[in-house]
């Protein structure tokens, strides 16, 4: 080569120079820089604000989701809107506050679809703006129109392909609950039309055993006076009974893997082209089956084996991401729909292998609560080269706000009359400001309002405990007041200290429910 290289003159030379050049410029500016970044939202089923590493744990170690605060930004003020499932999807799906709408509460399984199918949606404002867009995990939002029966043996129309996304693989509700199956777009995976699937919430069907007639079939066995008690699946009793569709079933082992297989090949197949993910992960929420090699390999049985398996996904993405050139141009987002919970239904120990953690971290209350610990979540985002590395933020920010800030930042409009409880606040989003929301009402038991350091509790009569879960709810017949600068573990009720400042906030709050 050097041979050839010597007779050629220099004039030429100085061409193939040039032409080297460009082409490996052209490289790098056709995979990162021209391209809009790819954006993956991975959101976590009832992961505390104190169950990471990054955010004060110390029984328990997720070096993969610490990188992205070591990397990027971690929120210590982030909210989802509820302190469940359903209704928290629903906002971050639709922007608005879900209990402005009825039925949006912890759905069954053969719930139908409640996003509306003509609204702009997360997903939308992605397709709108030219990406591709996957959801790939659990979806929770019900499936087929309003008021219809679910036709388990028919193609499963409408969900997330008609609210915004062109691929989806996903299970319809949580783990445990039926059916236990995975679909793809509109269809069972491993669907046989010989074995017919059918679900119901009402009363048994079929002639399979459940956890309540038969618990010697049981690995994993319910709590008593949960709701699990009901058809068995890999033997675990769900809510909720099904017949049929026995080689569709899933083993939650596998849950897993199977989401993580599907999210790395969407990331492949749309690596030439801008897109968002939403992956919704399965962990940590009950039944807590991790796969294999999670089993005892934390110090806190099933439930931080969940969590060590939740950190080993964010971790195989990352690497898939590094692999594929895209690390730079990809802003990860990860999150969690709810506030913590220990025993949820199934006797998993849960409750007496935690001792010494603090799932929900300094904050009082869990999953289900009106208290902090019900809906402030961990929110942590990596965008290398625009996120500066280990960025703290305390800026007020919900799930609610991706919705109206990824349509701001395409320079998208938003008719007025949606998404209307959704905030514009892109550099708060990514860092670059410390201002977010002014004010956050959210919905525990009770609704609460927080503005500034403040949070206002309405008033409820509601029970304030529950036994089930070892909850504090946050209701109280009287109204509650907490100072979350001074008193973040809401302790102390002030409201009969400040009686002006409840009314103000009880007006406000009475305005924003009427808007
Ligand atoms: C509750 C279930 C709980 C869990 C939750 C939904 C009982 C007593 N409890 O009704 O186990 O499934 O619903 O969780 O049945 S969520 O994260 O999807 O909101
Ligand atoms: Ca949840």
């Amino acid at each position: 080569i050097r041979l050839l290289f010597n007779t050629i003159n220099n004039c030429t030379k100085l061409f193939f120079v040039i032409l080297l050049l460009l082409s490996t410029r052209h490289i790098v500016v056709g995979q990162k820089k021209s391209q809009k970044p790819n954006v993956i939202f991975i959101y976590a089923d009832d992961l505390g604000y104190g169950d990471l590493s990054a955010y004060g744990a110390t029984k328990i170690s997720t070096p993969n989701i610490d990188r992205l605060a070591k990397e990027g930004l971690k929120f210590t003020n982030a909210h989802a809107t509820s302190g469940t499932c359903t209704p928290s999807r629903y906002a971050l799906m639709t922007g608005n506050y879900p209990w402005r709408k009825k039925g949006t509460g912890v759905l069954p399984g053969n719930a139908s679809l409640i996003i509306p199918t003509d609204k702009i949606t997360l997903p939308l404002v992605f397709q709108n703006a030219g990406y591709k867009t996957g959801v790939v995990g659990k979806w929770h939002l019900g499936l087929g129109s309003p008021g219809k029966d679910i036709n388990w043996n028919k193609p499963l129309k409408v969900g997330p392909n008609e609210v915004g996304f062109d691929y989806a693989y996903f299970f319809p509700a949580t783990s445990d609950r039926v059916p236990t199956v995975f679909i793809e777009n509109h269809d069972i995976v491993g669907y046989e039309k010989e074995d017919p699937i059918e679900v119901n919430y009402v009363e048994k069907i079929g002639k399979e055993p459940t956890g309540k007639e038969n618990p010697e079939l049981l690995k994993l066995l319910a709590s008593p006076d949960h709701g699990h008690s009901n058809t068995i699946v890999n033997g675990i009793g769900r809510i909720g009974w099904m017949s049929g569709g026995k080689r569709a079933r899933w083993a939650d082992e596998e849950i897993a893997h199977v989401f993580l297989d599907k999210a790395e090949q969407f990331i492949e197949e749309n690596q030439k082209n801008p897109f968002f993910l939403y992956f919704s992960l399965n962990d940590i929420h009950v039944p807590r089956m991790p796969s294999t090699e999670f089993k005892g390999k934390s110090k806190m049985g099933l439930r931080g084996d969940v969590i060590l398996q939740m950190d080993w996904t964010v971790g195989e993405i990352l690497k898939k991401l590094k692999s594929l050139g895209l690390e730079e141009n990809t802003m990860i987002i990860f999150s969690s729909d709810n506030g913590p919970v220990l025993d949820d239904g199934y006797a998993d120990k849960a409750v007496e292998l935690s001792e010494g953690h603090k799932p929900a971290g300094v904050l009082r209350g869990g999953k289900y609560s009106a208290f902090e610990g019900g809906s402030r979540v961990p929110w942590l985002v990596r965008w290398t080269g625009t996120i500066k590395p280990a960025t703290v933020s305390n800026a007020l920010v919900c799930q609610i706000d991706l919705l109206s800030s990824f349509a701001q930042y395409f320079q998208q409009k938003i008719e007025d009359t949606e998404a209307t409880d959704s905030f514009a606040i892109m550099d708060a989003l990514i860092g670059k400001s410390k201002i977010g929301r002014e004010s956050i009402v959210k919905q525990g038991g009770a609704l609460s309002y927080t503005k500034g350091n403040w949070k206002y509790i309405e008033p409820s009569t509601n029970q304030p405990f529950n036994k089930l879960t070892g909850t504090e709810l946050g209701n109280d017949p009287k109204p509650q007041l907490y100072d979350l600068n001074k008193d973040p573990g809401e302790r102390n009720n002030v409201a009969s200290q400040y009686p002006a400042k409840i009314k103000l906030m009880a007006e406000e709050l009475a305005r924003i429910k009427d808007a």
